[in-house]
């Protein structure tokens, strides 16, 4: 006796089969004889779907009705990882659909397994934007996720002899169960074409832009459902579409052909993420995927804005708008333009909203990544913009005279607009003077961007400045990649932990208990040899779990370092070499990440960690001590296999360069040490576990700058350090690539003679930091120990106390319940 209503929302076992078998009946007209491996993944997408619709609805009648405050996150990235598990994580129906499946003869964790995930996003950034997400929802903060409904992803990474192949991601293949298409909710999009004075019926001067192309965007959502609420907040992803009749002068000429070549134009808006995490100078497509985004996004608020009858005048009221990063920023532009061209607001009145809507977080401090368009390419695609940019400058230049009379060089540094020949549109500065908070992502990022940077602008508005500390979810981190630590944690402490993550100190009391230590490994133990048997699987590797995981998952980037790592192995690899007997701590290398396509040294440091990989794993001398593993294609799904495996988390950058980091919370909060840096938000991770719990290396970011003041000089270091210079010669002398001196030729040179990471500068520390943690893992009860101490003090780093200081602070937003 199932009826309608439970088919569609019901959470017992009964209902979930019998959900399963009707959408897979008349979704997809199949039956379970016949069903593929993905018939059986959509029926069950479609039923967990349901579920959150029924929330949905739900969630979207009461913010109609109480008209909240809301949060708008305007991100060109997104990268939430698989849905399946989290939402029935947190519907907390995983158990019944297990048993409803197995009733079928299906197993819960093969559908698992088959989704692919959306790649919408490099890395840190679009992944933060995934936890906050989350934590809004969890934290039941009316909020809307607003982005790019990219059709080709993130590349796939495929390594062929050594190297980094980039090949097409194609995750709408087998269509995407979770969004929902919303072609009513379209807006158009203007490039391009020239402005002319206009002048109303009652005299007044306006300006009308005359574009030359015209498009769509649409809106596509997915639900983002909160753990143990029925909040659903919406991500509102764009696409884009050829504008229908637009381009009649095609037609009218009998141009068929012309008007669907345009068609297929307008389509490539939304085709492709540019796959760099630095800024893409100068690329017309990248301008015009951001302009498009952010104006289909504050169209659709105003539309929203519009049915609560309040006036415009008061959209700062309903809506907060945090720009993740520059990415977005030409919103400043695009607000203005909205409310003075479009609906009629003076100027004045509408920079006040403006300047009381926008806040800006800003993720990096590498000058190279700071985000600038070419004035010729900015007024070719949106020249209005430019238009109101400058009047924007204008005003803001006239404050910042007023303030710091005769210093023209600080005008200079602080207009929105570069001066050197072609002239830039900086977009930093059109970010920090159009928004009313400004934020970097850990306390020592945001203290540099103070002081580097962003100086001038805190010299001018010291109070708009704060720091939000980033943080990670504890539901897709901790519970759902690591459901046996959850249940060890579960049962020690009672559930409240994944919400209310302070509670985990109570484990500090556990630490030093023989028992719970047992079972601490165990749990380890276990999440080693899964991650084992997938290496072997697709690697071709077999690894020892008893060895210590020493893990690298991250962009590859020399500012991250992986080549230290590198140094490091082959550093352990020549004492073998030279002493067979040596007894050392017994590891396993781990490396996952992609370097940009375009980025040559990233992608040698790839080939470098192969070629290294290939060679120690066949030379039998140094068997059963050293193994090095390089697995393709990291993704957040792939970490949910490697954050609760790893014994030992690197976080090497170079200090002063990771505005903050995430991967290093994630492993800390599965029980891996950490070996890092004073870098990000490492300082701040070290000082909650403790100095004793955490292995620190390298100079500090004073230290760096110092150094690099002073006149570095790699080449000295690289003669005084016998062993160094050992490792730098072997991996030049061709070892490690069939006798070839030239392929890592460019990698030695620049690290003996430039070495602008500061390799050689930290390296010494690096290796001694290397072999205490070697010792210590000797010592399971100690390691054991300063494991569950790392997960007991990780609290601080949820993305919900991040959240929460974001709506305390800067949104002053506000939580409502929503009921069923
Ligand atoms: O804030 C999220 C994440 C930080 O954790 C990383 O340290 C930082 O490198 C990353 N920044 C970027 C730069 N993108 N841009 N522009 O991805 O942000």
């Amino acid at each position: 006796g199932t009826n309608r209503e439970t088919i569609r929302t019901g959470l017992s076992e009964e209902s979930i089969r019998a959900a399963f078998l009707d959408n897979l009946f008349y979704l997809q007209g199949r039956f379970p004889e016949v069903a593929t491996l993905n018939d059986q993944y959509k029926a069950l997408a479609y039923t967990v779907r349901d579920r959150l619709l029924h929330r949905w609805v739900a969630t979207t009648r009461a913010y109609q009705k109480a008209n909240p405050r809301t949060v708008c996150y305007l991100s060109a990235e997104y990268l939430p990882g698989p849905f399946l598990g989290n939402n029935l994580l947190n519907l907390g129906i995983e158990e019944p659909t297990r048993r409803a499946l197995a009733g079928l003869g299906i197993e819960l964790d093969a559908l698992l397994e088959h989704e692919e995930e959306p790649g919408l996003g490099n890395g840190g950034l679009g992944r933060l934007a995934a936890c906050f997400m989350d934590s809004l929802a969890t934290l039941q903060v009316p909020a809307i996720g607003y982005g790019i409904r990219y059709e080709f992803g993130i590349f796939d990474q495929v390594i062929r002899d050594g190297g980094q192949v980039e090949t097409t991601d194609n995750w709408l293949r087998f269509g995407n169960p979770w969004e929902v298409r919303r072609p009513a909710i379209a807006y158009d999009v203007r490039i391009g074409g020239y402005t002319e004075q206009t002048t109303d019926a009652q005299g007044r001067f306006g300006v009308r832009w005359v574009p030359n192309e015209v498009f769509n965007g649409i809106a596509v959502d997915t639900a983002i459902l909160g753990h143990g609420v029925n909040t659903v907040n919406l991500l509102r992803l764009w696409t884009a579409e050829a504008a229908e009749g637009f381009d009649f002068h095609a037609f009218n000429r009998g141009d068929y052909y012309g008007a669907v070549v345009r068609e297929v134009r307008s389509e490539t808006i939304s085709k492709v993420l540019y796959p760099n995490d630095e800024p893409e100078i100068g690329k017309r497509l990248r301008l015009l995927q951001q302009y498009f985004f952010v104006t289909c996004s504050l169209q659709d608020m105003i539309r929203i804005h519009r049915t609560t009858g309040q006036p415009l005048d008061k959209f700062h009221e309903k809506f907060s708008v945090q720009l993740n990063d520059t990415h977005p920023a030409i919103a400043v532009a695009e607000l203005m333009r909205l409310l003075v061209d479009e609906h009629q607001m003076g100027w004045d009145a509408a920079w006040e909203v403006t300047r009381h809507t926008f806040a800006y977080t800003n993720h990096t401090l590498l000058p190279e990544a700071l985000e600038k368009w070419p004035i010729p390419l900015f007024q070719n695609v949106l020249p209005r913009h430019l238009e109101i940019i400058y009047e924007i400058n204008a005003r803001f230049l006239d404050e910042v005279r007023l303030r710091h009379p005769f210093d023209t060089a600080r005008v200079q540094r602080m207009s929105i607009i570069d001066e050197a020949p072609p002239r830039f549109v900086r977009m930093a500065h059109l970010a920090c003077v159009g928004s009313f908070a400004i934020n970097g992502v850990a306390e020592l990022h945001s203290r540099l961007l103070k002081e580097t940077v962003l100086r001038d602008f805190f010299e001018l508005w010291p109070e708009k400045f704060q720091n939000k500390t980033n943080g990670v979810t504890p539901r897709r981190f901790v519970m759902l990649s690591n459901p046996g630590l959850s249940r060890l944690l579960t049962r020690t402490l009672g559930a409240g932990w994944a919400r209310d993550p302070s509670q985990l100190r109570v484990l500090e009391r556990h630490a030093d208990d023989a028992a719970f230590q047992q079972e601490w490994r165990e749990v380890k133990r276990s999440r080693k040899e899964a991650l084992a048997a997938r290496i072997l699987d697709r690697c071709n590797v077999s690894i020892d779990p008893d060895s210590l995981f020493d893990v690298q998952a991250k962009r590859i980037h020399e500012y991250k370092r992986q080549h230290l790592n590198v140094l490091h192995i082959v550093t352990l690899y020549n004492r073998i070499k030279f002493n067979p007997g040596l007894d050392i701590t017994p590891r396993t290398f781990i490396f996952g990440g992609k370097a940009a396509p375009g980025y040559a040294m990233a992608k040698l440091m790839i080939r470098l960690i192969n070629a290294v990989a290939d060679v120690v794993n066949r030379d039998p001398d140094v068997a059963g001590r050293l193994r090095v593993v390089f697995l393709p294609n990291f993704s957040v799904k792939l970490g949910h296999g490697l954050y609760p495996a790893a014994d030992l988390s690197e976080q090497l950058s170079t200090a002063g360069k990771e505005a903050s980091g995430t991967g290093n919370m994630k492993f800390s909060m599965n029980g891996a040490l950490t070996i890092g840096t004073l870098d990000g938000a490492n300082v701040e991770i070290r000082e909650e576990v403790g100095a004793d719990n955490f292995f620190l290396f390298g100079l500090t970011a004073e230290e760096v700058v110092r150094t690099l003041a002073e006149g570095y000089r790699p080449w000295d270091i690289y003669n005084a350090n016998l062993e160094l210079k050992g490792v730098i010669d072997l991996i030049a002398s061709g070892h490690f690539s069939h006798g070839d001196r030239t392929v890592f030729q460019p990698l030695v040179d620049h690290l003996v003679w430039h070495d602008n990471y500061l390799l050689l500068a930290d390296y010494a520390g690096y290796i001694a930091c290397q072999e205490q943690a070697g010792l210590t893992y000797r010592d399971s009860r100690q390691w054991t120990r300063m494991s569950i101490l790392n997960v007991a003090r990780m609290g601080k780093f949820s993305s919900d106390r991040t959240i929460a200081e974001y709506c305390r602070d800067i949104w002053r937003a506000e939580p409502m319940a929503v009921d069923v």
